[in-house]
Formats: structure tokens, sequence, C-alpha cells
């Protein structure tokens, strides 16, 4: 990971980009511009917060998690890369595959000239890593804040044969209530109940939440609507390169067990995850890539 001055010095821009050491060798962006701030952590390119000015902040953190290098964050848009779920054949590979637990190198920080801030990472590859992924790639997550918030998960197959790729931007969204919360665009999509026994099902009308919840649509279109009357609120998903949308919350029980939810902390999020996953996953052809994008957009209810 490069020195905090190496990195202040090459990619450091004037009142926009700084950045700074949270714990030994965990280094955070700090972005902050007219449209707002984020905070993005080296390690896994993982957009930590998101918060338009004068607003409520869009993204999930919770109070309780964990910056340690190799520790995955409880909270904002982890990078689930190049798998998704448990591994297809090895348990003792990590969950969500190793993308949001490794160091990605900064690539270009960007002032542009609408006044929005664009941050490009690319993820550091090594002898581990590739015991786990023996496919050559190379994976970029591309930031931009301004009034919304865009991530781009670019995947390139660099290798001569073809492979397949599970990925999910796993976004944790800041809600006032989750027994309030209704999701939209999501209705006659079949999904995979996770909390069923993998149950195959049909959505009817908006998802709503009362108990754990943890889905996987599959076939879905790339816009989701996050209608929060607590906060008077809507957050909207525009996404592209994206056929799965996954859908969590842990509830009261499950959330304790982590360990990083704090008490409550499972009231005021919900995953809304912009994906391929299960049989959507996408078989990239050498020299081929894929871009799964998603923007987020806050309007008022
Ligand atoms: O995306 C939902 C999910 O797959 C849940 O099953 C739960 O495991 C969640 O991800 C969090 O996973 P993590 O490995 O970050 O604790």
């Amino acid at each position: 990971m490069p020195a905090l001055d190496d990195l202040n010095r090459r990619f450091g821009i004037a009142d926009t980009v700084r950045f700074e050491e949270l714990s030994d060798g965990f280094i955070v962006a700090r972005v902050s511009n007219a449209f707002g701030t984020a905070a993005i952590a080296l390690q896994g390119a993982h957009v930590m917060t998101w918060q338009p000015r004068g607003q409520q902040p869009i993204i999930w953190l919770s109070d309780h998690a964990k910056f340690a290098p190799g520790k995955s964050i409880r909270g904002g848009v982890p990078v689930c890369w190049p798998w998704f779920g448990p591994h297809a054949t090895e348990p003792k590979f990590p969950g969500h595959g190793f993308a949001r637990t490794v160091p990605w190198e900064l690539i270009e920080t960007k002032a542009l000239p609408d006044g929005r801030t664009r941050l490009v990472f690319e993820i550091i590859q090594n002898d581990t890593t590739r015991a786990q992924w023996p496919h050559p790639s190379r994976a970029r997550n591309i930031i931009t804040v301004g009034q919304e918030l865009e991530v781009r998960l670019v995947t390139t197959n660099t290798g001569t044969e073809s492979f397949q790729l599970g990925q999910a931007l796993h976004t944790y969204f800041q809600v006032g209530d989750i027994r309030k919360v209704t999701l939209h665009g999501l209705d006659g999509c079949e999904f995979i109940d996770k909390v069923a026994d993998g149950a195959r099902k049909k959505q009817q009308g908006p998802a709503t939440f009362t108990q754990e919840t943890d889905r996987i649509y599959l076939g879905t279109h790339g816009y989701c609507e996050i209608r929060d009357p607590a906060l008077s609120r809507s957050i909207l998903l525009t996404a592209t390169g994206s056929r799965s949308t996954v859908v969590w919350n842990p509830w009261i029980e499950k959330a304790n067990k982590m360990g990083d939810f704090g008490p409550d902390g499972y009231l005021n999020m919900v995953c809304v995850e912009t994906a391929n996953a299960a049989e959507d996953v996408v078989v990239l052809k050498p020299d081929q890539e894929h871009v799964m994008a998603v923007q987020y957009r806050l309007v008022p209810l």
C-alpha cells in the first residue's frame, strides 16, 4: 500500500480529495465537492460513506464496523467479485470473493468540469488471489461523486480462456425505519428465497420488510426505488450490466450474531445489491470486457 504522503502528493486535489489513515495500513480517500462528501477505502475500492449536501447519509455504515486490513467492512458499497456468495466448490474461499478484502491500486483522481469527482481503482491480484481465481483478468472500480453517486465495476478477461464471473455491488442504504420501507421495481420478478431453503418465488407488488430477508431476484431490469417514509425520501437505483438484484436485511437475531451491526443497526439499513448472481452469472470470452454500473439518486417523497 503506498505511503500516505505519496498518495496525497500524487492524487490529492486541493479542497476536494485527501487521504488519511484510519488505522495502521487502512487508508481512506476523503472526497468533498459542491455536491456532497464521500469516503472510499483503498481496500476493496470500498465506498464507505456518501452524503449529498444538506441531506442525511444515503449509504449506511455500521457504528460497529471494523477498519483493518483484510477485514470486510460492515456497510458502504462492498465489491463482491469474482464470485457472489459462497464459492461454488471451495467452502474455505472467502464468501463474496476476495475483492473487498484486498488492496486496490489508485489509478486516477479527477475533478470533472461539472464539479463531480471521479476516482479510479484497480484490484491488485497476488499469489493468494490467483490461487483462488486462476483467470488472467483486470477489475477496475470507477466511482463518481456528484448529485448522484455512480459506481462502475469493469472486468476484463486478459487471458486466453473464457471464465464465469459472479459479482455484486453489495450496497447498504440508510433508511429511517426498515419496517416502513417499501421496495419498488421488482414486481413480477422471480427470486431465490434464501430464508426459505432457496425456494423459487415470484414478487407480488413492492417488497416489504417484517423479518430476515435474503433474496436473489433474477432477470431484473436495473431499476429499483427504496421508498422511505420515515425519512420522507426515496433512493432511486438505475443499473446497467446487471441481471440480478439481491435484497437483504438480517433482522434482529442474525444482526446480533454478526457482531458488527450494533443492537438496532438492522432497523436503519437495507441492502439492495446490483449483481450478476446465481444463474445470472456472466461468461467473459478472451479480451471481452463487462461493465456493471449503478447510479444512486435521492428524491424527496
Ligand atoms: O447479500 C446478502 C448476503 O449474501 C447475506 O446472505 C449475508 O451473508 C450478507 O450477504 C452479508 O455477508 P457478509 O459476508 O458481508 O457478512
